[in-house]
């Protein structure tokens, strides 16, 4: 049975990580992090499958300690300060998690995995490398230009990712994954911000949903599909890093616009308000990927629209924020 080392467990990706993996037949440690960490159980609960192991990306001895136990073939770095804003105002923090912690990992696996390093290394990049895009699409060679804390502790992931495979030959492989979201995605990123706030308003719980920048557009997919081609990457005889993408872009406004369509509100403009502290000191604008590399070689393609995902997102918050609210 082939065990997987899954960092980042309690997330979006994690969980859908996990679930595939499972569905494969892997044996899935989720490393989990701090005391008494509340969402441990919530993953345990949604998933029994998974083993869960202490470690923490900011202390070196943890990660030799979790690699020894778990003797995993793949690990899955999936373990960051992954929003945005905070990064701005938690800067080192996140350079130390999001970029010296893909650091610490590797080193955990080349000390553990030792000569002939047999274990699989995949590392959570991100389209926030190309920040200010020097070229659209964006793809494998697309130079990098970060805009922000988190942007630019992923660049130092990336290179130290590239690094380990050159220096050590480390099957280590970068996956630059565009923005990607579900039911599952956490309520601070915008299109589940709007989904929640959608539900809310059309059950009238809450009148308004106050936003920062919608003048800029992403390229959203399907967390679900997003997870298999970190698998697809790792099933390769040779590591190489690989854009993720849809190639289709929306605005926050156009996000708007569908989720409120979903609901019967074609007009939302007496419904969103826009305030300065949900901006960032300096923006990431337009993003659209070019996945081609990943088509050609990993035989990935998006499966789920984003549009269709969206939907569902309102649907299943409905439904939550209904239940919790003890409406009928
Ligand atoms: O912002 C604008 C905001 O925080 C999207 C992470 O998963 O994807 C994600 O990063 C856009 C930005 O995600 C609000 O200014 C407007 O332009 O949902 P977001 P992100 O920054 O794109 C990448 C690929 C990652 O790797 C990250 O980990 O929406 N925006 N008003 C807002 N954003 C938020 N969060 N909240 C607002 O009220």
């Amino acid at each position: 049975m082939p065990r997987a080392l899954i960092t980042g467990i309690t997330g979006q990706d994690g969980r859908y990580l996990a679930e595939l993996l499972i569905g494969k037949g892997y044996q899935v440690h989720g490393m989990i992090r701090g005391q008494n960490n509340p969402k441990a159980r919530i993953v345990q609960d949604e998933i029994p499958e998974i083993e869960l192991i202490d470690g923490d990306l900011t202390d070196l001895s943890s990660l030799i300690a979790v690699v020894e136990q778990v003797q995993p073939d793949e690990v899955y770095n999936l373990g960051a300060i992954s929003f945005v804003k905070l990064s701005f105002s938690q800067p080192e923090l996140t350079a130390d998690v999001s970029g010296s912690g893909v650091l610490r990992m590797l080193e955990a696996i080349r000390i553990v995995g030792g000569t002939n390093n047999r274990i699989r290394f995949y590392q959570a990049a991100t389209s926030e490398m190309f920040g200010q895009v020097h070229e659209v699409p964006q793809r494998e060679t697309t130079p990098f230009h970060p805009r922000s804390p988190y942007g630019t502790a992923k660049v130092f992931g990336y290179y130290t990712t590239a690094n380990y495979r050159e220096s050590y030959g480390v099957h280590a492989s970068n996956g630059i994954l565009f923005n990607h979201t579900s039911p599952r995605r956490g309520l601070e990123f915008v299109e589940r911000k709007i989904s929640n706030a959608v539900a809310r308003i059309s059950l009238g719980l809450q009148e308004t949903v106050t936003l920062g920048n919608i003048d800029t557009a992403r390229d959203f997919g399907y967390a679900g599909d997003y997870v298999d081609a970190m698998w697809r990457m790792l099933q390769q005889d040779d590591p190489d890093d690989y854009v993720v993408a849809t190639g289709k872009t929306w605005s926050i406004r156009q996000v708007l616009d569908m989720a409120f369509k979903s609901i019967g509100i074609e007009d939302w403009s007496s419904y969103v308000a826009t305030d300065e502290r949900f901006r960032r000191p300096a923006e990431v604008d337009h993003l659209v990927g070019d996945a081609s590399k990943a088509k050609d070689i990993l035989g990935w393609e998006p499966k789920v629209d984003f549009p269709q995902v969206l939907e569902e997102m309102v649907r299943s918050d409905v439904e939550s924020e209904r239940a919790k609210a003890g409406l009928a």
